[in-house]
């Protein structure tokens, strides 16, 4: 198999190498029976051999000329397991003019099976980035204030997350207020906070590059409004209860999509449906070195639960010009239940 970088590291290839730092650009990493050969550069070169593990081979290419030749020997007349997930149409198209291989066939579904089941160091990881999402969910209470715009939550959200010890977020983070927390991927504005709003934060952290996805949804402040407020407090226990069914019902052994059924049946028969059709997202997704790391609990999604996933569970109740509510946590599938993270 050949794992190529762009400027961004092919997932596949931080799997293979356990590399927590470094760019790794451009970088090509072959595996075969023998072991795992990474191509670098004098760029990243002592980089790779401070993180190296045993059984990578780290080569130190110093010309295109020198690369060309070992990427021709490893490639030609070979058939070639690639990322088609990653790899660019461009970087593909050259690969098979230049050297000729005998076939180049997808092994992304490979490395997503094997990336599916975590182990426990990988669990480790992201409970860890976890607890510093949550964490930063409780410190963030202390800086809202009205006024202050979505834009700037975001700002200290990250800001508060990295001085928790994240690498960095697991993707950019969403802080919606008021009747923007409708849209469930609202990219955070310029709109202010205002007295009964709802804030609505869906933020991740990095830890030895795993993901967590986290989302709180709070009411900011007391709200002249008392009918609004009751109905935001509906939702948001709407949205709690169903949360809490979901993770009670999910064990190794479960059907992926009736775990999202049980939530979506909860959410759509509330109060003689008055939030039917209203849980506009299926209720989550594995979870790993990406934040889509594969297949999670979703609707269509007839696989069984595999012990040693990680998957969120994220329902939520969306009512365009009024708000929404959404509850993130993840969990790890065990033998006889959820653990939550
Ligand atoms: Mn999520």
């Amino acid at each position: 198999m050949l794992i190529i970088n762009t400027g961004i590291r092919d997932p596949n290839f931080t799997y293979m190498t356990g590399f927590a730092s470094g760019l790794f650009e451009g970088n090509s990493l072959i595996i075969s029976r023998k072991g795992i050969e990474l191509l670098t550069n004098s760029l990243e070169y002592e980089d790779a051999m401070k993180q190296r593990a045993p059984g990578l081979r780290v080569v130190k290419v110093s010309s295109s000329k020198q690369l060309r030749s070992l990427l021709s020997s490893a490639i030609k007349g070979r058939t070639i397991g690639i990322n088609e997930d990653f790899l660019p149409a461009s970087l593909y198209g050259r690969i098979r003019r230049a050297y000729g291989p005998r076939k180049l066939v997808d092994a992304s579904g490979a490395f997503s099976n094997a990336r599916m089941v975590k182990d426990q160091g990988e669990i480790d990881s992201i409970r860890k980035a976890a607890r510093i999402t949550k964490a930063a969910m409780v410190k963030i209470r202390n800086r809202l204030r009205e006024g202050m715009t979505e834009k700037e939550l975001a700002a200290e959200f990250d800001y508060i997350s990295s001085s928790l010890g994240s690498e960095g977020p697991s993707f950019s983070t969403i802080a919606c207020f008021g009747k923007n927390s409708s849209m469930p991927h609202h990219m955070p504005g310029n709109t202010r906070l205002r007295k009964g709003d709802f804030i609505l934060i869906d933020a991740g952290a990095r830890v030895q590059n795993y993901c967590s996805d986290i989302t709180r949804t709070m009411i900011f402040k007391d709200n002249s409004n008392a009918r609004d407020h009751i109905r935001k407090a509906e939702m948001y226990g709407v949205v709690k209860e169903a949360q809490r069914i979901a993770i009670s019902m999910i064990k190794e052994g479960v059907v992926a999509s009736k775990v999202d059924k049980a939530a979506r049946d909860y959410i759509d028969g509330f109060s003689k449906g008055r939030y039917r059709g209203r849980f506009i997202h299926s209720l989550g997704h594995s979870l790993g070195l990406e934040v889509h790391d594969g297949n999670g609990l979703a609707p269509g999604n007839r696989e069984k639960l595999k012990a040693g996933t990680v998957v969120t569970v994220e329902p939520g109740v969306y009512v365009p010009g009024f708000g929404g509510v959404r509850i993130e946590d993840d969990v790890v599938v065990r033998k006889h239940g959820a653990e939550i993270l």
